[in-house]
């Protein structure tokens, strides 16, 4: 016995020796083609999956709920162009990451959501497992693609499937499902390393058509009031350099949409924004550069856009440079579509312009600059004042001084007036600085968005949260304190959703807007570590910033925000079914 023992164990060593398992395959899939950071929360099946990426070097973020590290996921892909990865565990931790999954597909950012799950055979019966749910079928419906790895041999294949899903074309969010047993099963490691696949060209260029490409500049030719709307397809494309020669050269005034801001700086001449309610209904051809015609443009039409009634045309003809080739009418006619990806759409117009080009007609870009400077001119006034309590406006212009002297810093938003105020307020000067709730208008975002955008580009990240908005994702502060990372949050506190004020008429309890009365976030930050301040005036928002900055420490500044300076549902009031009766 004693002789024959070590023998069987010395067999089954170089066994295991030759062996690749689920686990291992998963993590050398995404090694092998950059994939190098996840962001996700163990748990059944996957908490070796975790522990093992880490030990293999890749960057593991452990959050405190799914869905956050989703939204971390997201938007690195943004960032990235690479898919950002999102590891969770069955049913609820699934559920919790599908929010960010559908979040992804709706905002064309790439990410892959991986998903632990149970025993197919159970599920399948609806036999009870733990964690049972049929996670494929309820991804589909909000994935871009989703998928199944059931034998270790076809990890390789799932991972690749995901990646070139996720990235070419229009980007998406995808679901890779794994269930528990793919991760113990083993195979030859030769035949694993094999099976792996090194993705070659993940998001293929796509060249416009020539004649596109001239039907696009002869409609920009025959403007006498060209506009160019960039948007966040066109930060996410990373043709920066084109994009600005493109408008530069054209001479067409442009406006950004929110997470466009920066692509050139606001401050830019060309830059439109002030003035975005006279050139959007006046303008006669304009040109969308990675931007849909959807309910953050008015879809088009209607008074926006100069037309007589809420649906109406206002005689604008478009221009729309998409990667997505059934883009364009989606809304109202699309007069010269052109499908490619952004930077080999703006080369070749670039190219095409060299036969002659001439800068839009001055009047024009006479009366932009000057409703522009009347606007700005107002804004300065209101920016100016010091009210006591302090207001939206003070406290944004410390911030708006705070972004400009740091344009390498990330900044994220989110909220209600916490975001329209600040969108119109603080300037951008880089590309893809400006995160944000995007395409759902979405709240929840922000603490998922600080972590990834620290990590992804090592800046200085500032966070200017409304206190509801907060309130969505913020258990994660910890997370920002335990991989000690230089984000700045800043709550605009107006004590509830929009502001602070609502009574419950019957006297019974809080209205449903309204949270606790002056309540201190910062010490929230100081429960981790973090540097926690309670600014009630501009100068102590200003320097506590400042320190923020310098020191790099996770600081959580509660900006005290007069309760009654919101307005309802922000600039979207509109929107609201309601709205009418209130004030
Ligand atoms: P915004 O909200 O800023 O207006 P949208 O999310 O509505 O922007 O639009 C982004 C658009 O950009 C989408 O229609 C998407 O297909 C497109 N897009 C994304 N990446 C690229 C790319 N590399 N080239 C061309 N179009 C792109
Ligand atoms: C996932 C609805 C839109 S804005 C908002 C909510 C709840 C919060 C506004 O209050 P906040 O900002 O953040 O304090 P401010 O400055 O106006 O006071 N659930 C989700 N997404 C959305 N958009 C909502 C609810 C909403
Ligand atoms: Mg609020």
């Amino acid at each position: 016995m004693g002789t024959v023992e070590p023998q069987v164990a010395a067999s089954s060593d170089a066994e295991q020796r030759a062996q690749l398992d689920g686990f291992q395959l998963v993590i050398e899939a995404l090694k092998l083609n950059g994939l190098d950071t996840i962001y996700g929360l163990p748990g059944i099946p996957i908490t070796d999956l975790t522990r093992r990426a880490q030990a293999a070097g890749l960057r593991v973020l452990s959050f405190r709920h799914e869905q956050n590290a989703g939204y971390a996921a997201s938007i690195a892909g943004f960032l990235t162009q690479r898919p950002g990865i999102c590891l969770t565990v069955s049913a609820p931790g699934f559920l919790n990451g599908l929010n960010a999954l559908a979040h992804a597909t709706v905002n064309c950012f790439p990410m892959i959501l991986i998903s632990g799950s149970s025993e197919r055979e159970i599920v399948d019966l609806q036999q009870g497992d733990y964690e049972e749910m049929d996670q494929l079928a309820i991804a589909k419906p909000v994935a871009k693609a989703a998928f199944r790895v059931l034998h270790a041999e076809d990890i390789g294949v799932g991972v690749a499937r995901a990646i070139r899903a996720a990235v070419s074309g229009r980007p998406g969010g995808v679901y890779l499902d794994m269930p528990a047993k793919l991760f113990a099963q083993s195979i030859d490691s030769s035949l694993g390393k094999n099976s792996l696949i090194k993705v070659v060209d993940p998001a293929p260029k796509q060249i416009p058509a020539p004649e596109a490409v001239k039907r696009a500049l002869d409609l920009l030719k025959s403007a006498k009031k060209p506009l160019i709307i960039l948007g966040k397809g066109a930060a996410y494309a990373q043709a920066d350099a084109e994009i600005k020669a493109l408008v530069e050269e054209t001479g067409i005034p442009y406006l950004p949409m929110s997470m466009a801001k920066g692509l050139l700086p606001d401050t830019h001449e060309q830059c439109a924004s002030a003035a975005r309610s006279f050139v959007l209904p006046a303008a006669d051809v304009v040109m969308l550069i990675g931007a849909r015609l959807n309910w953050l443009l008015s879809h088009g039409k209607g008074k926006t856009w100069g037309g007589k009634g809420a649906k109406d045309w206002g005689g604008q003809k478009f221009v729309q440079i998409d990667i997505s080739p059934q883009e364009a009418d989606s809304n109202v006619r699309i007069d010269a579509p052109l499908v490619g990806d952004i930077g080999s759409c703006v080369s070749s117009l670039l190219n095409e312009m060299k036969s002659g080009w001439t800068k839009p007609p001055a009047d024009w870009v006479n009366a932009i600059n000057e409703k522009k400077n009347g606007n700005v001119a107002k804004m300065a006034e209101t920016l100016a004042k010091n009210p006591s309590p302090m207001n939206f406006h003070s406290a944004l212009n410390v911030v708006r001084d705070i972004v400009r002297a740091n344009p390498e810093a990330m900044f994220v938003n989110e909220g209600a007036n916490a975001l329209d105020f600040t969108r119109s307020i603080v300037d951008m000067y880089r590309p893809r600085k400006r995160i944000d709730v995007g395409t759902w208008g979405i709240m929840g975002v922000g603490m998922g968005y600080c972590v990834a955008a620290a990590v992804c580009t090592k800046q200085q990240v500032i966070a200017v949260e409304g206190d509801s908005a907060f309130g969505f994702s913020g258990m994660e502060v910890e997370t920002i304190c335990r991989y000690n990372l230089p984000v700045c949050i800043v709550i605009m506190n107006n004590n509830g959703v929009y502001k602070g004020t609502d009574k419950d008429p019957t006297g019974r309890d809080p209205a449903p807007t309204v949270f606790v009365k002056d309540a201190r976030y910062d010490k929230l930050m100081e429960a981790f570590g973090g540097v926690g301040v309670h600014a009630t005036t501009p100068a102590e928002l200003r320097k506590a910033m400042e320190e923020a900055i310098r020191s790099k420490k996770p600081t959580l500044i509660n900006a005290a925000i007069d309760e009654t300076a919101g307005t309802e549902s922000g600039r979207i009031t509109s929107l609201n079914p309601t709205a009418g009766k209130k004030k």
